[in-house]
C-alpha cells in the first residue's frame, strides 16, 4: 500500500514512528521493514538559517525520530546532546543566543549547509541525509525553494519576526496576528510531492500543528488541489484533545487565525472534501474522515454532520504502541471512508 502523509515536527514525527510500527507488524518484508511504502512530505516553513547554518527542524524532528536519534524529551534535536558551540557563541556575544543549538545536531546543519551551497536542492541533501538515518520513508521537503513562515506581532517598533523566535525565544506568548510564509510567490511543490498525493492509496494528516505544520503545507501551490483530486481516501487526526493541544503550542496559532482549539474546530477548518448530500456535491474542503480522542466523543456526530466520518480512539501517544493503534485505527477509517465513496 502506498501511504502518503503530510507531516510537521515533533507530533507528527511520533505519529509516523507508530504508523510504520503498526505496517511493519501487518504487512512485514522480513527484513524488519514494511511492504509498504511510506511518503512523508514535510513542512520546511519552519526552517531559518542561523550562525551561517542552514536549519531544517521538522525535516531533522522526523529523520531523527524515525531514524532512531531523536532527543525523546525534546521531540528534536539529537539524544545525548550536548550545547558547547552553543555557549561558545554566546561567549563571543553572537546573537540569537535563544536558539538551542545543540551539538551532534550542528553536524547535520554543516551538512545541510554545504550540500546546499554546492547547489543540491534541499530534497537531495534530505535524501544524503537520510542514508545514513534510514528513518524507512521517503522525506519529502513540501518545496525546494526557501520558504519561511514569520509572524506577525502586534508590537510597536516591530511588524513580524521569524516563527522560531516566536516559538522558542517568546514561547508563542506573543500574540500572533497573523502567520506570513515568506518565499510563497516564488515557490514550487518539491519534486515528488504532487504525485505522492496524487497515486497514494491513503492520505493521511497526522497530529501536527494544523496551522504552522499542516496549514503551511497547504499553502504550497497545487498541494491543496491534489488533496482534493486524489483518488485515495484522505484522514487527518486531531491534534486537540479536550480543547487543547497535546503538545506545542498549537493553540496559540489556531487563536491566531480564529479558530477555536476544539477538534470539532479543526476538522471544520480543514473542511470536508465532499458533503452529503445526495449530488455527493463538492464539499471543498480536504477531509474525508477526521479522528478524535475518545475525550471529545461528543463532537463525533457534529463532525459527521459536516460530511466527515469520525471515530473516537485513544490520540495521546504516550509510547510507541499507542501511536501505532492510532495509525491503526486510522487506516481502518481510511478503507470504510473509501467503501464509503465507492472506492474511488
Ligand atoms: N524548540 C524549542 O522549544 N527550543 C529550542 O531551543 C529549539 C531548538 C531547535 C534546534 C533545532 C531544531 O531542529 C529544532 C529546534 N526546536 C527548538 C524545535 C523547533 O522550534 C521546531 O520548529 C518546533 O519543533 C516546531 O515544529
Amino acid at each position: 500500500m502506498r501511504i502518503t502523509a503530510l507531516a510537521g515536527g515533533i507530533g507528527g514525527a511520533r505519529f509516523l514512528r507508530g504508523l510504520l510500527h503498526h505496517l511493519r507488524q501487518v504487512r512485514p518484508d522480513g527484513a524488519g521493514g514494511t511492504t509498504d511504502e511510506l511518503t512523508v512530505i514535510v513542512n520546511t516553513g519552519d526552517d531559518i538559517r542561523i550562525h551561517g547554518l542552514n536549519v531544517s527542524p521538522d525535516l531533522d524532528s522526523v529523520m531523527y525520530t524515525l531514524g532512531g536519534g531523536i532527543s525523546e524529551e525534546r521531540g528534536w534535536g539529537r539524544d545525548g546532546e550536548t550545547f558547547t558551540v552553543k555557549d561558545e557563541l554566546a561567549a563571543y556575544g553572537m546573537e540569537p543566543t535563544w536558539f538551542g543549538l545543540g551539538d551532534k545536531d550542528t553536524a547535520t546543519h554543516l551538512v545541510r549547509s554545504q550540500l546546499l551551497a554546492a547547489g543540491y536542492p534541499l530534497s537531495a541533501v534530505t535524501e544524503a541525509l537520510c542514508v545514513r538515518w534510514n528513518p524507512g520513508a521517503r522525506l519529502l521537503p513540501m518545496s525546494d525553494d526557501r520558504l519561511e513562515t514569520h509572524v506577525v506581532v502586534n508590537d510597536p517598533d516591530r511588524r513580524a519576526i521569524h516563527f522560531q523566535e516566536w516559538w522558542i525565544r517568546h514561547r508563542a506568548q506573543l500574540p500572533a496576528e497573523a502567520f506570513v510564509l515568506v518565499g510563497l510567490d516564488e515557490a514550487q511543490p518539491g519534486p515528488g510531492v504532487l504525485e505522492a498525493i496524487t497515486n497514494a492509496d491513503v492520505v493521511l494528516l497526522p497530529p501536527s500543528n494544523p496551522v504552522v505544520s499542516i496549514g503551511t503545507i497547504l499553502q504550497v501551490p497545487r498541494v491543496r488541489d491534489a488533496l482534493r483530486a486524489t483518488a485515495a481516501p484522505v484522514v487527518g487526526l486531531s491534534p486537540i484533545v479536550g480543547g487543547a493541544p497535546v503538545r506545542g503550542m498549537a493553540d496559540a496559532c489556531l487563536t491566531a487565525i480564529g479558530v477555536p482549539t476544539t477538534a470539532s474546530a479543526v476538522a471544520r477548518h480543514y473542511g470536508p472534501r465532499r458533503t452529503r448530500v445526495p449530488a455527493g456535491g463538492d464539499g471543498g474542503g480536504l477531509l474525508d474522515g477526521w479522528l478524535v480522542d475518545e475525550l471529545d466523543a461528543d463532537v463525533v456526530a457534529e463532525v459527521e454532520a459536516l460530511g466527515i466520518r469520525c471515530v473516537a480512539v485513544p490520540l495521546l501517544m504516550h509510547d510507541v504502541p499507542a501511536a501505532a493503534a492510532m495509525a491503526h485505527a486510522a487506516l481502518d477509517l481510511a478503507a470504510s471512508v473509501s467503501g464509503d465513496t465507492g472506492g474511488r
